[in-house]
């Protein structure tokens, strides 16, 4: 790979040229993906920024001045990317959390081969308090034959990533990928309306810092799930505090723990004994990230990327970030009635 140092000036697109160039046998269309990716972001990014304007550049009813019906953010971000998408020739189908059912591309344009599972706009409920928010994405190769997107295809083990990534909405726009060659970090350059590198080949810190949880729900959490938060609190006396920090929006707590090390942690609990979080659309592409940049993601008794997913929707609980915090899980192991993995074995990568 070609070196860049923190000063030089390199371009996402340039960028993934180079990385392209180190597969001979690379079309082009993964590439293509991304530069997508990298232009939806930018429209969301445009959205969000005046999100907190939308009442006064509306209207006050649910119309606004053109006399559209005024749409939800989130709404707003799906419709961004499967636009940005739908015509490109290189998906074969997309699914969104926003979305109950596969989006298949329309009659008359090509399919590609690849899928694209994406949350538009997670941690939405955020937007009201101007609170950081991120979309979230997930590419795998098509698997069926036939040129349509099958939902075998969209139901691939994390494993078989072959590009994942999220953009964050915070105090800069920063988008982060990985094709499974390191994660690397792009600050968008408002003036310029380009992404910049400025993270290449970011390494998650061994020595964590922060721990990010919702402890709301302690009363549900099972006991060996009390306890592991207790030892990253330093209650039990086995080690040094971890600092608390949980943000509510996933992508800017996950983030804030990528650079500084630390634990996101999303526990099952008694009542959602799988958590909250989606395995497609969320757990699944950050867990990719954390791998290449050091760290691990585990549902409390394995490896996130191993489980053979089922459903679309299906959520999983989530210990994301600094390795040797992910696997203190393991010492914490959860009666049988909260271990629920299914891991497919065929075709392991
Ligand atoms: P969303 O996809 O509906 O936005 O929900 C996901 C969000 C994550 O960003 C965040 O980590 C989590 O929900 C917070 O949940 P809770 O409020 O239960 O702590
Ligand atoms: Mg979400």
């Amino acid at each position: 790979m070609v070196k860049h140092t923190a000063t030089s000036v390199v371009t996402i697109e340039r960028f993934i040229i180079e990385q392209e160039r180190m597969f001979p046998e690379a079309t082009g269309e993964l590439s293509g993906i991304l530069y997508d990716m990298a232009l939806a972001g930018k429209m969301i990014a445009n959205k969000v920024r005046s999100a907190g304007l939308a009442d006064i550049l509306g209207a006050t009813s649910a119309t606004n001045v053109q006399g559209e019906v005024q749409q939800k953010l989130d709404i707003i971000a799906n419709e961004i990317i499967v636009k940005a998408f739908d015509h490109g020739g290189r998906l074969c189908a997309m699914a969104s959390e926003e979305e109950p059912d596969i989006i298949h591309i329309p009659e008359g344009f090509r399919a590609g081969k690849y899928v694209l599972l994406f949350d538009p706009l997670d941690g939405s409920s955020n937007i009201d308090v101007n609170v950081p928010v991120g979309t979230i994405f997930s590419v795998y190769r098509k698997i069926t034959r036939g040129t349509r997107g099958e939902m075998e295809d969209m139901l691939q083990p994390g494993r078989r990533q072959v590009a994942a990534g999220y953009v964050i909405y915070g105090s800069s726009t920063m988008l982060v990928y990985t094709t499974g060659q390191g994660a690397h970090g792009f600050t968008l350059d408002p003036s310029i309306g380009e992404f910049l590198l400025s993270h290449p080949n970011i390494r998650i810190p061994d020595r964590a810092r922060y721990l990010s949880v919702n402890d709301a729900y302690e009363q549900d959490w099972p006991e060996p799930t009390r306890a592991l938060m207790r030892r990253y609190r330093g209650m039990d006396g086995v080690r040094a505090p971890l600092n608390v920090r949980y943000v509510g929006s996933l992508v800017a707590d996950f983030h804030r723990n990528l650079l500084g090390g630390g634990i996101f942690c999303y526990p099952a609990n008694t009542r959602s004994p799988r958590g909250k979080l989606r395995l497609l659309y969320e757990a699944n592409p950050l867990a990719f990230i954390a791998e290449q940049a050091g760290g691990l993601a585990s549902d409390g008794s394995g490896r996130v990327m191993d489980i053979q997913p089922t459903e679309l929707h299906q959520r999983t609980p989530l210990y994301l970030g600094s390795r040797a915090e992910v696997e203190t899980v393991q010492e914490f192991p959860l009666p049988p009635e909260f271990v629920e993995r299914r891991v497919g074995t065929a075709g392991a990568a």
